[in-house]
């Protein structure tokens, strides 16, 4: 009796989330991805991450699919294809709109693709005849209870049996799976090619908790050949190297004359206070790194912090001589590219700068420094965080670049 009217909702629902997607596509051609004709024997790897993980680590997991599905192409998989999870429902992204981003918002697509195959969600339902995308199987990825056997970590796997999958898909209600399989799973990613070739004839599979399989090569030349295809979408670096230029008197990707600061905040200031400064402690760990830089009087912060707290840096420090820039996005920018493309544009401001000095433990930091990396920057500009007022300070690992 029910299932009409709401067969019908959901049509018109997933009809104006797919018409969203092809609109912004359409209107910004440039960023969007290549169609792709219907090619049957693609095997398509959709991935998801545990709801509550932010931007920038999911850029990192980003990276293990894409090299695992890179090298799989290598080694004669021609056919499989990474599909890009869209941006939804981020737990830092107060102000979006609750729709799918495609990655084209932030990347720059043809970049990615120089590196992985990779295909953005818009582009499969495009691809599908029918409105309903089905995956043939979804394997929801969890954690062993102990990790370790006899004090060594152990790859391994292990199928717990049919089971349910409640996270959803992104927001499209039209996606359902013919078979969902837990599966506890620790190892490197490259082990997921065991699950694959279970149901080889799947033509859709996915993996949720992508974040629990670890990289294959942390830090090694796969990293960061897959790094290095990263690009920003080219509005947002455009964005930021005006800004850059107006406020900050640099035309350069290495700029000479500022110091740039990641502050992070919000729930890094609630829970990891042996992690992170007051402002009181950052005010006077920022005078005494700029007193060491005598020809620096002007410092970029980006950070996630609240108003006030923000007014209250930039006062403190700016009474004591420095000249203290933020980036104040236009409403035009805000209902444009959300809160995602400012923390790209901050970052990019960020990562060009003579000196960086971050948040210990925040991936935002880590990419910032990755950037830097990948921009030729002195180790020693880079790899410097913001200490806790009191306690011990580790000095942050340094993930130099590899190019051979
Ligand atoms: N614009 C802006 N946003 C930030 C900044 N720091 C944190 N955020 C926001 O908070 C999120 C932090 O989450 P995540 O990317 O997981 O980094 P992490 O939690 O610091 O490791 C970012 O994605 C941003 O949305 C900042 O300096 N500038
Ligand atoms: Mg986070």
């Amino acid at each position: 009796m029910f299932l009409l009217p709401l067969l019908v909702t959901n049509l018109l629902l997933v009809a104006a989330e797919i018409d969203t997607e092809v609109q912004y596509c359409d209107k910004d051609a440039q960023n969007c991805g290549n169609e792709v004709e219907v090619v049957d024997d693609t095997k398509l790897i959709f991935y998801d991450v545990n709801p509550p993980e932010g931007f920038n680590l999911r850029r990192d997991v980003y990276m293990r699919f894409a090299v695992m599905v890179a090298e799989a192409r290598k080694k004669g998989r021609k056919n499989w294809e990474l599909v890009l999870p869209p941006w939804y429902n981020l737990y830092h992204w107060k102000s979006e709109k609750r729709v799918p981003i495609p990655w084209n918002k932030f990347f720059d697509i043809d970049s990615l693709k120089s590196f992985a195959p990779v295909v953005e969600m818009y582009e499969v339902f495009s691809r599908i005849k029918n409105d309903v995308l089905e995956l043939d199987t979804v394997y929801v990825l969890q954690n062993f209870e102990d990790s370790f056997e006899d004090g060594n970590f152990v790859e391994e796997w292990g199928i717990v049996g049919n089971c349910e999958y409640d996270e959803g898909f992104w927001g499209y209600k039209n996606i359902t799976a013919k078979e969902v399989v837990c599966v506890k799973f620790q190892g490197k990613i490259s082990k997921l090619k065991e699950l694959i070739s279970l149901h080889p004839h799947d033509k859709k599979i996915m993996f949720t908790h992508g974040e629990i399989p670890l990289h294959d090569l942390y830090g090694l030349k796969s990293y960061w050949d897959c790094r290095k295809s990263m690009k920003f979408n080219k509005k947002l670096e455009k964005i930021a190297k005006k800004y850059i230029a107006e406020y900050l008197d640099c035309n350069s990707k290495k700029c000479k004359n500022y110091l740039s600061v990641h502050w992070r905040r919000q729930d890094f200031a609630r829970s990891r206070g042996n992690d992170v400064p007051s402002i009181a402690g950052t005010v006077k760990q920022l005078h005494k790194n700029l007193r060491r830089l005598p020809e620096i009087k002007k410092v970029f912060i980006a950070s996630d912090a609240s108003m006030s707290e923000i007014n209250k840096l930039e006062k403190d420090l700016t009474e004591l001589g420095y000249e203290i820039h933020f980036f104040l996005p236009s409403l035009a920018i805000i209902n444009e590219y959300g809160d995602g493309g400012i923390a790209i544009i901050d970052q990019i401001i960020c990562s060009r700068a003579t000196y960086f000095i971050g948040t210990h433990e925040s991936t935002f930091s880590y990419r910032i420094q990755e950037e830097r990396e990948i921009l030729g920057f002195k180790s020693d500009t880079t790899f410097n965080r913001l200490c806790p007022d009191s306690g011990i300070c580790i000095k942050p690992s340094r993930w130099t670049i590899v190019n051979k």
